[in-house]
């Protein structure tokens, strides 16, 4: 997948949102980015209510961003690297974590940020990871993604009432 055609996301009105933002801690180097950006994005959006959970590895992603979810938190945001080896667990993990955080946002109705990096190498991470040098900053698109998703059904969900 490529980052061409990637918009200027639109962030409706947010006054008051709350997110959380859950991060695995494998790959530490590309984690620290991840993390750093979406701090960055929440300071620019201006998010007030934020908090950070960590978990070990992607494969607990789901069920950490399910239990924060239901916490009242109006986005989540998940945050993890997965890099291929030489067997097939790297599959397993990233459609583990892919329909895992899917099925949290359908199931519960918040928007989970998906900032979940899948790559064949770890250089094809760190250039997505928001360090210096990195093309593209997937833990602050992910927030924006996130927060932008949450904005716009707050004010769906208001026109039905
Ligand atoms: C086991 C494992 C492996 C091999 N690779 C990664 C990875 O690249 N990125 C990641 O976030 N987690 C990895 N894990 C750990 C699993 O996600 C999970 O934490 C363990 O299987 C324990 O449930």
């Amino acid at each position: 997948m490529s980052g061409k055609g990637a918009p200027e996301v639109d962030v409706p009105e947010h006054t008051g949102l709350r997110v959380a933002v859950v991060a695995a801690q494998w790959h530490t180097t590309v984690m620290d980015g991840l993390v750093d950006g979406a701090s960055r994005a929440l300071r620019e959006l201006g998010i007030e209510e934020s908090t950070l959970v960590r978990v070990p590895g992607s494969f607990e992603l789901p069920v950490a961003a399910r239990v924060l979810a239901d916490r009242g938190y109006d986005a989540v945001v998940a945050l993890g690297v997965v890099i291929r080896g030489g067997t097939p667990h790297f599959d397993y993990v990233c459609q583990g974590v892919t329909e895992g955080l899917t099925r949290v946002g359908v199931d519960t109705g918040v928007p989970v940020g998906f900032g979940v990096l899948t790559c064949d190498t770890e250089q094809q991470a760190l250039d997505r990871a928001g360090l210096p040098g990195s093309a593209e900053d997937k833990g602050h698109e992910a927030v924006t993604a996130a927060v932008a998703t949450a904005a716009t059904l707050r004010g769906v969900s208001e026109l039905r009432h």
